[in-house]
């Protein structure tokens, strides 16, 4: 068997949630490189604009489209009008997500309600829309962007473990309730990634010092350092091809070791 074709993606169209900037934007990249057609998703023309504009600047031709993955009409609807403009998505990665870092007890329940349905309803709604069409095609693969609040919690994220961790428990189910169609569905869990969702965690401070918990992650991660985007993309071009068909319902960490850790003693 030549293994190193198993990993391309040739002749598939993937969609990425989220996919204009940060990590979404990096496995689209990747999976483009393998050989898929690339469409994401923004929740603003502005932004599909801006991520259309960084793919061109990158050779790629990508498709762009504005949905909230939380809304199951308009998600229906675009996944139709994906399938008739592009073709039947073969790969889909949930990677669009918020958090709010607000502690418990000040955290409104609508609050937590937002967070959950962005980052745990909307991979249901977009799961439920692409895999009808992937049983009639005969399989596909659909990986969900997990998170080490999939498995650990900490102050001020509730609303996001919660959602992260359901999120891996959702991939599971997936896994057990489609394997029998040839539909792989598994986690990529991230570490702590400099993107601008974790920009807060990384500012200088006023005496550009390094932000404690900047300082506290790079004491947590055997490889002493923040991940990239970039550091994602080989596992998610594993998980999006053949390469990965007797994988499912798996996370698969990519953290630099933190899981693995106790940490550095300070
Ligand atoms: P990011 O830069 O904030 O990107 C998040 C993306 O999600 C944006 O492109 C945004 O779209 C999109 N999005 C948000 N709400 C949406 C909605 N309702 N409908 C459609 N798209 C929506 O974050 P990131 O750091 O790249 O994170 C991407 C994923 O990785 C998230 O699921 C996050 O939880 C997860 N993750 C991140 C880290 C990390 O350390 N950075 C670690 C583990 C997991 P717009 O383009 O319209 O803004
Ligand atoms: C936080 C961070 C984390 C990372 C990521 C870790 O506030 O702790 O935002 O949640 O984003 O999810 O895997």
């Amino acid at each position: 068997m030549d293994y190193l074709k198993a990993f391309s993606l040739e002749g598939k169209v993937a969609l990425v949630t989220g996919g204009s900037h940060g990590i979404g934007f990096a496995i689209a990249a990747a999976l483009h490189q393998a050989g898929a057609t690339i469409v994401f998703n923004s929740t603003s023309q502005e932004s599909a604009d801006a991520g259309l504009k960084a793919y061109e600047d990158m050779g790629i031709k990508a498709q762009g489209y504005v949905f909230d993955v939380t809304d199951e009409a308009a998600v229906n609807a675009m996944v139709v009008r994906i399938e008739k403009e592009v073709g039947v998505i073969d790969i889909l990665v949930n990677n669009a997500g918020i958090i709010k870092r607000v502690p418990m007890l000040e955290m409104s329940a609508q609050d937590f309600r937002q967070v959950v349905d962005i980052d745990l309803n909307g991979p249901f709604i977009m799961a439920k829309a692409v895999i009808p069409a992937m049983i009639r095609k005969g399989g596909g693969k659909i990986i969900n962007i997990c998170s080490m609040m999939s498995e650990l919690g900490r102050e001020t994220v509730a609303a996001y473990a919660a959602a992260k961790g359901g999120l891996k428990m959702l991939t599971k189910n997936i896994a057990s309730e489609f394997g029998a169609f040839n539909i792989q569905c598994n986690g990529l869990g991230p570490g702590y990634i400099a993107t601008s969702q974790t920009a807060p965690l990384r500012e200088k401070q006023p005496d550009g010092s390094r932000h404690p918990f900047d300082q506290f992650i790079i004491a947590k991660t055997p490889a002493a350092r923040w991940g990239n985007a970039e550091d994602l993309a080989g596992p998610a071009v594993f998980l999006a091809s053949p390469a990965s068909d007797f994988v499912n319902g798996h996370i698969l960490y990519v953290d630099g070791g933190i899981l693995a850790y106790i940490g550095k003693q300070p």
